[in-house]
């Protein structure tokens, strides 16, 4: 798998293959988001530049972290990740096609540089959340916080996002509230960050990671005055300060960040 460390979409991939006890099945190359493309990276993917890609055995290259999942899946079926009632596995596929709707109004608010549109984007990424805790609610079986009675496919697709809102918290003071409305995926969200096979990246990784997304940077750009991106392999990301939270008060410079 060509990957690039800490993307969410990777971890994916990552998560589902913990799950199986199959940690070690794939090589690993990292690409480096903050550096333009290799031409024999780029043919491989026929000209995209989005991680993660997955090269199989016979060098054929499948793309699309849902779709690498799902062939991971199909080939190494056991243990089941996915459901595999017809119906069960729909009421999983509703959840997961309602990813994107959770995860774009949280980057919305995280990249957001205005303060007078805060409130806005706040309450626009609540109000997914209440949709996500109602159709928990509606469809989830089982007695624990997950969609049925253990974490399947449509965990592994939205615990990465769970996990990147850690940086929703520092530097927006984004929190669920202790309201009704959004107990049930309170309850999911929890469960989800807590899951064993799914801590390939800690808070403290993610916080000092994308500090240049809450200042309106993403995907390794760079934001003016800085020469280096936060997501900066070297120096490593334990070595450096954290980051204030009030990311409406300024930039810091690349010195301040630690990354030179
Ligand atoms: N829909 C794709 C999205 C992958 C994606 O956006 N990956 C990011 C890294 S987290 C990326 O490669 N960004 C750089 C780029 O698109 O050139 C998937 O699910 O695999």
């Amino acid at each position: 798998m060509f990957h690039i460390p800490i993307c969410p979409f990777s971890q994916r991939v990552e998560i589902l293959l913990a799950l199986k006890g199959m940690e070690d099945a794939l090589d690993y190359h990292v690409v480096d988001i903050t550096v333009p493309r290799p031409a024999w990276l780029l043919e491989k993917t026929r000209g995209t530049t989005a991680m993660p890609i997955l090269e199989l055995e016979g060098g054929e290259v499948i793309k699309e972290s849902l779709v690498i999942a799902r062939y991971v899946e199909e080939r190494f079926p056991t243990p089941a990740v996915a459901r595999e009632d017809p119906y069960e596995r729909a009421v999983e596929n509703m959840l997961i096609a309602a990813a994107a709707e959770l995860t774009a109004p949280g980057y919305a608010l995280l990249m957001n540089q205005e303060r007078a549109r805060r409130a806005e984007l706040r309450a626009r990424l609540l109000a997914r959340y209440a949709e996500l805790s109602a159709f928990l609610e509606r469809y989830a079986r089982g007695r624990g916080p997950f969609l049925f009675e253990r974490y399947g496919l449509a965990e592994v697709v939205y615990t990465p996002f769970f996990q990147r809102f850690y940086a929703l918290e520092h530097y927006e003071g984004f929190e669920l509230p202790d309201a009704p409305e959004y107990r049930r995926a309170r309850d999911w969200v929890d469960a989800c960050r807590a899951q064993p096979q799914a801590q390939q990246v800690t808070r403290e990784q993610v916080i000092k990671l994308y500090y240049d997304y809450a200042r309106g940077a993403g995907n390794g750009a760079l934001a003016p005055g800085r020469a280096r991106s936060s997501f900066a392999f070297a120096p490593d990301w334990r070595a450096r300060p954290w980051p204030p939270r009030e990311k409406y008060a300024g930039a810091l410079s690349d010195a301040e960040l630690g990354l030179v």
